[in-house]
């Protein structure tokens, strides 16, 4: 259904924004938007597009037809078993993940991952291109599809293209491992605008450019034959205003009350949140904790941590191994320091739903993330628009984007465990003055850079005004 039926706005990412869900009669299912910024960054644009369109697998192998939730035209794409393990558990997050991620882990490559890579991504371009409307506008998110562009410009040369990747963007001496490279990066050139979260990832991809294709990058953008690429960062944000709002709510302060009270009304509460992900530095954390600990520097009941570890990629071995390691250390934590009904650390390897998650952050006095890489880190920003009270104290590993929007935090070398641990220390034993004030300065930045200032920056940067727009029209 191309030209004036189509979409005038397109979404292409791995996931719908939507989870199924089995109603009470376990019988039917409906949708439910799933919670996140990228939807929430992109919905006003999508309503405001006649007819805005995101595609995205819904979760499983069955063929759904579209269908429209809260405005937006939803157009489930299925991936079979085969597909799941070679394009999304292979090339997505055995190959490309840990690459990206400074190779913290070592990358795998499968020959056979590739073949499934390359159809998996290709479904999803003929998808974009069968209902973009003439001249649309079509936004390509993440690693797992950065060959949707190219391939999509075959089909439909007449569309606008962006692509935004959430992860880091690696040197020249990392990229050059990847199996494929050449068709990555002419993969991603048929791009109009190509976003990355910081302006290191920006300057890697241009001089990759140079390295593997000769071109001559002329400030932030290169010419392909004779089409300008723009390559530029845009660093990705909360919804502060909707963090805030719940973080104040009358049920979250309750609850944040209730689990200080839970936790045995600790003089200090430390606390992560992640995906249980090898890039997110848990073990690093432990251990500083531990030798705290073990030196008497901090001691339990005073302090106790609390560590989420959301369940992720379980069928991909580096995680299976992760969770062990992370497991083992927390039992060693516990055994050594914790007493009867009152453990060192809290370990909780489950989902919560966002208002548990932000009534976490507001009973935490120390908020500790310590990536050994990370794209953006979107935990760290919630937690500072989490504070009603203003209080609080975030220690941030300087290798997140993060660390470059919230200069205030107690920022550490997450690789330097002395670091790591003077950093808590600092942090805990900060005067509430010195707290308070960092913390102001880091609302502040975010009431400014939330996640539509980043959705209208890069619009703007593809040329499309008239869309950005629509997160001026209050909707
Ligand atoms: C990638 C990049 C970049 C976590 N546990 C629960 C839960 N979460 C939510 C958090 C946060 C999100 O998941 C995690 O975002 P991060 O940014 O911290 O990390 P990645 O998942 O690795 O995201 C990253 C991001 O993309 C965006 O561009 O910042 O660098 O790696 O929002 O709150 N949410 C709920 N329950 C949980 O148990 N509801």
């Amino acid at each position: 259904m191309s030209g004036s039926e189509g979409s005038a706005f397109v979404v292409v990412a791995n996931r719908l924004p939507v989870d199924r869900i089995v109603a009470e009669d376990g019988r039917t299912t409906e949708w439910r938007r799933s919670p996140g910024g990228l939807v929430t960054a992109l919905q006003p644009v999508l309503q405001a597009a006649e007819k805005g369109t995101w595609i995205g697998w819904s979760g499983d192998s069955s063929h759904i037809d579209p269908f429209t939730l809260d405005d937006m035209r939803l157009h489930p794409i299925p991936l079979d078993d085969e597909e799941l393990r070679n394009y999304y558990e292979g090339f997505s997050n055995a190959s490309l993940w840990p690459l990206y991620h400074d190779a913290v882990e070592q990358p795998i490559f499968r020959r056979r991952w590739w073949t499934s890579y390359e159809r998996v991504n290709a479904r999803f371009a003929e998808r974009a291109a069968s209902v973009a409307a003439r001249g649309a506008v079509v936004w390509v998110q993440d690693y797992q599809l950065q060959l949707v562009p190219a391939m999509l410009r075959r089909l439909r040369p007449d569309v606008r293209i962006g692509f935004f990747l959430h992860i880091p963007f690696p040197p020249v001496e990392l990229f050059m491992q990847l199996p494929r490279r050449l068709e990555i990066l002419h993969g991603l050139l048929g791009a109009d605008v190509i976003g990355f979260q910081q302006p290191l990832g920006a300057q890697n991809f241009l001089r990759l450019t140079r390295h593997l294709l000769d071109m001559k990058p002329k400030g932030h953008s290169v010419m392909v034959d004779d089409r300008e690429v723009k390559v530029e960062s845009f660093p990705i944000s909360i919804d502060t205003a909707s963090v805030e709002e719940l973080a104040a709510s009358e049920k979250v302060t309750r609850r944040a009350k209730e689990i200080r009270a839970e936790l045995g009304d600790p003089r200090n509460i430390i606390l992560g949140v992640d995906r249980l992900d090898y890039t997110k530095g848990i073990e690093h954390r432990l251990k500083a904790y531990r030798e705290l600990l073990s030196e008497g520097r901090l001691a339990v009941p005073e302090t106790v941590m609390v560590q989420v570890a959301t369940p992720s990629r379980e069928r991909v071995e580096h995680y299976r191994t992760l969770r062990s390691s992370v497991e083992r250390e927390v039992g060693r934590i516990n055994g050594d320091f914790g007493q009867v009904g009152l453990p060192a650390i809290h370990y909780l390897h489950q989902s919560y739903d966002r208002a548990e998650l932000a009534a976490l952050y507001r009973v935490a006095d120390v908020m500790v993330v310590t990536p050994l890489r990370d794209g953006m880190n979107l935990v760290a920003k919630e937690y500072v628009s989490s504070r009603p009270d203003g209080d609080g104290a975030l220690v941030l590993s300087e290798f997140t984007g993060a660390a470059s929007d919230l200069k205030q935090a107690y920022q550490v070398n997450p690789h330097d465990l002395d670091e790591v641990k003077a950093g808590l220390l600092r942090a805990i034993q900060a005067p509430e003055s010195d707290r308070r004030k960092r913390m102001r300065a880091m609302r502040r930045h975010l009431r400014g850079h939330d996640v539509k200032h980043w959705a209208r920056g890069f619009l703007t940067a593809l040329g499309v005004p008239e869309t950005a727009t629509a997160y001026n029209s209050g909707k």
